[in-house]
């Protein structure tokens, strides 16, 4: 039998998952030793209840519950769990973390009668269990969102067969060394008198496992076995134990570094290179920066460095072998001249290696030391991609009353972006990027800033954001799962530095107060810029522009499909996928004497459809920059979760809801703010046969819903009225004129 150790303290989600998965283990040999680690789970405000979910687990599945009420922490929990498991084997699961279902049947069939461990992949996510797929690229490798990612490091793809490679020389951090996800047999434990040091606060498993790696003599692997680790990404909410902010985190650290060190020979010499590497490549830092309590840590490290071998040592170049020599020594002053003379060499081999680190650099010592122009002003929409949004209905305003009193930045990834009035291009993250973006006065942008230049006090930083939306955003996520873990942490410093957020109704205003965790003060609920053309007189003849420009025929009538992205389906950062539903072939025999369709892929969309075999039923919008032009050619908006109706909704024109994934991506992707079946002002559609009735049936949708869509217009449209724009603009020069 199979001992499964799960702590527990706090995450009622994470422990419904892990249990879950226990539950469905191919392997059913098993028992489950829950510990309740009831002095950390009193720490919590609400006390979560987890009765129910113990009750159904009970009812089909063994478990022993062990209530842990002197002691606390993870290496106390362990201990208690393995004092208490019956089995022949024992495993360790944390509850935030879950397995596949052939997990245990996989480590079982590896395992031979003498083996004394049996250990398996660990593959990292961030998402729950429902959305787990294992043939995504693993999350430790960064993927997700796009441009802000720092990318962890996992090679233990490498020499999987060598257990020393796999659990030891394959980690970067002593963080990474785990006892998870390994098979243990409970004899060998007993024979080599193996726990977990309870005096380890954190850090407990890197002992556990540099002294299983000494005594273990017979073992196997097995690479189908996956054991799943989440990432957590609401540090508010759930910070995960390595990233707990405790001033007295050295000292467990620098303890285990000396218990690792001192567990024996075969791993002594690997401990050794780890410390000295972290203490080159991270502590020197701290210490040179003068980081608050960095002399205390400089001692407690010092104790550790002294212990490096001479051979060690060897395996460094000479500079580092200088601060680590001055180190054990505990000399500050001899290791803070030679890190300084290491950091000005980094310094001056990045500036020259990385563009990046040159203009960050030209940029903090020149650029910041220049006056802020009061008069320049810069935009960027959808990161750089095209000229379009509230950015582009801002500056169109400005161009329009306030023509050359200021100079007009745009931000674009490819200069031939089109982009009409007086103004300049700049490429976003060129040398110029960070000249205008220190020197403008303002900045409008519809997205998120990147943190790596900062905001000067007088500079004013009016986010639009994109949309109002309906799926749920960042903070009010209970889980991302398109992000790095360090997500609603990046997100959250990126926020405090908008001095306005612009809403569209009184509904965003609310949803924008907790989904970013943002002052009602420094909201704007002005209205959409972007939507001021749906209500200017000449609508109709930009419309037969417009149209003409797509090369649409006149008597046509339009469908734009404009649906959004997927969460869990990319192949990279900012890379998502799109497989199209929507029967093309079908919905041209039906209606294609009528109408023609108006494709438009989200941004975030990478995939380019073949539209050729479609001949001229289908047009191709993606491409087309601005999104509100194509609203206005258009009779009938088909969307998804996408924030895009509520904006067509302005025109009044009828709307439709293609679901076909609806459950997936309510259930286990997002989640709604608004009661979709109550509140959306057009039908659920999740079929080819479904939609193509509608669109033939639309008027009667249309009065059908006509109840519906009035309700949701004086919710979500009651702003809006053709003078967004002037009202912002008005605003944030006030504003600027104050500062
Ligand atoms: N958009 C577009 N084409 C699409 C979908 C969206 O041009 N096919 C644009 C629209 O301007 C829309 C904006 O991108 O308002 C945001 O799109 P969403 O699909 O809502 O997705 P997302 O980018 O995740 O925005 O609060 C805003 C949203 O909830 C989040």
């Amino acid at each position: 039998m199979i001992s499964i150790i799960v702590p527990y303290h706090k995450g009622r989600a994470f422990l419904e998952d892990c249990l879950g998965s226990i539950a469905a283990q191919e392997y059913k040999d098993i028992e489950t030793v829950l510990v309740f680690d009831r002095d950390a789970m009193k720490k919590d405000d609400v006390p979560e209840r987890i009765d129910d979910i113990i009750e159904s687990f009970v009812a089909h599945n063994k478990l022993v519950i062990v209530e842990m009420t002197e002691k606390t922490g993870v290496a106390a929990a362990r201990n208690a769990g393995l004092a208490n498991a019956s089995g022949d084997y024992v495993y360790f699961l944390d509850s935030d973390d879950y397995l596949v279902e052939d997990t245990l049947s996989n480590l079982m069939k590896a395992a031979k009668s003498l083996d004394d461990v049996v250990y398996s992949r660990i593959l990292h996510t961030w998402f729950k269990r429902a959305a787990f797929n294992v043939d995504q690229p693993d999350a430790s490798s960064g993927s997700g969102d796009s441009e802000f990612d720092e990318g962890l490091v996992n090679d233990t793809k490498q020499d999987f067969g060598d257990i020393m490679k796999t659990l030891l020389t394959g980690k970067n951090k002593l963080e990474d060394i785990s006892s998870l996800g390994i098979l243990i047999k409970k004899s060998f434990l007993q024979k080599n008198d193996l726990m977990f040091d309870e005096e380890q606060k954190y850090y407990s498993d890197a002992k556990f496992v540099a002294q299983l790696l000494n005594c273990v003599e017979r073992y196997s692997s097995s690479r189908d076995s996956v054991y799943v680790k989440r990432f957590h990404n609401d540090e508010i909410k759930y910070p995960s134990l390595d990233r707990y902010n405790d001033p007295e985190r050295i000292q467990y650290f620098a303890k285990a570094f000396l218990s690792c060190i001192n567990s024996g020979e075969k791993t002594a010499e690997h401990f050794q290179y780890m410390a000295a590497a972290y203490y080159v490549g991270t502590f020197a830092r701290r210490y040179y920066d003068g980081m608050p309590g960095v002399d205390k840590e400089f001692d407690l490290l010092s104790n550790v460095i002294f212990k490096v071998d001479k051979n060690v040592l060897k395996k460094f170049g000479s500079r580092d072998r200088k601060i680590l020599k001055a180190a054990a020594a505990g000399d500050g002053k001899v290791a803070k001249n030679n890190i300084r003379v290491k950091l000005i060499k980094r310094k001056f081999t990045m500036m020259f290696s990385e563009k990046k680190h040159l203009y960050r650099t030209i940029n903090l010592y020149i650029f910041n030391r220049m006056k802020v122009k009061d008069n320049w002003i810069l935009f960027e929409s959808f990161v750089g991609r095209n000229c379009s949004g509230q950015p582009k209905y801002i500056y169109k305003y400005m161009q329009e009353h306030f023509g050359n009193q200021y100079k007009y930045i745009w931000v674009v990834n490819d200069k031939k972006i089109n982009i009409e009035g007086r103004h300049k291009k700049i490429k976003r993250f060129s040398l110029s990027y960070y000249y205008y973006m220190t020197r403008c006065k303002y900045q409008v942008n519809n997205m998120r800033q990147p943190l790596s230049i900062p905001k000067r006090d007088n500079q004013i930083l009016l986010s639009t954001w994109h949309g109002t939306p309906l799926k749920k955003l960042v903070f009010d996520m209970e889980d991302v799962h398109s992000a790095n873990p360090r997500y609603k942490d990046i997100v959250y410093r990126q926020t405090r530095k908008w001095d306005f957020l612009l809403s569209d109704n009184p509904f965003s205003t609310e949803v924008f107060q907790s989904c970013f965790r943002f002052d009602k003060e420094k909201i704007l609920e002005y209205g959409y810029p972007a939507n001021d053309p749906m209500y200017a007189e000449d609508r109709d003849v930009l419309a037969i522009e417009i149209k003409e420009k797509l090369g649409i025929p006149k008597d046509k009538k339009v469908i734009l499909y404009a649906p959004t992205w997927r969460d869990d389906s990319y192949y990279g950062a900012g890379e998502y996928k799109f497989e199209l539903a929507l029967d093309i072939n079908r919905l041209k025999k039906e209606v294609g004497d009528e109408y023609v369709l108006l494709l438009r892929m989200h941004y975030w969309i990478v995939d380019s459809l073949d539209l050729t075999q479609f001949g001229d039923f289908v047009y191709d919008g993606s491409s087309y920059d601005d999104i509100t032009e194509l609203y206005l050619i258009s009779d009938i908006c088909i969307t998804d979760y996408s924030s895009v109706f509520f904006d067509y909704a302005n025109l009044c024109r009828p709307i439709l809801f293609f679901m076909y994934d609806l459950e997936k991506y309510r259930d286990v992707l997002r989640g709604f703010y608004l009661d979709i079946e109550k509140d959306l002002p057009g039908p659920i559609l999740q079929t080819n046969d479904e939609l193509i009735k509608a669109v033939k049936q639309i008027r009667k949708v249309t009065s059908d819903y006509s109840d519906k869509y009035n309700r949701f217009y004086r919710r979500f449209c009651c702003v809006d009225d053709g003078h967004a724009a002037e009202r912002v603009v008005n605003k944030i020069l006030e504003e600027g004129k104050r500062r």
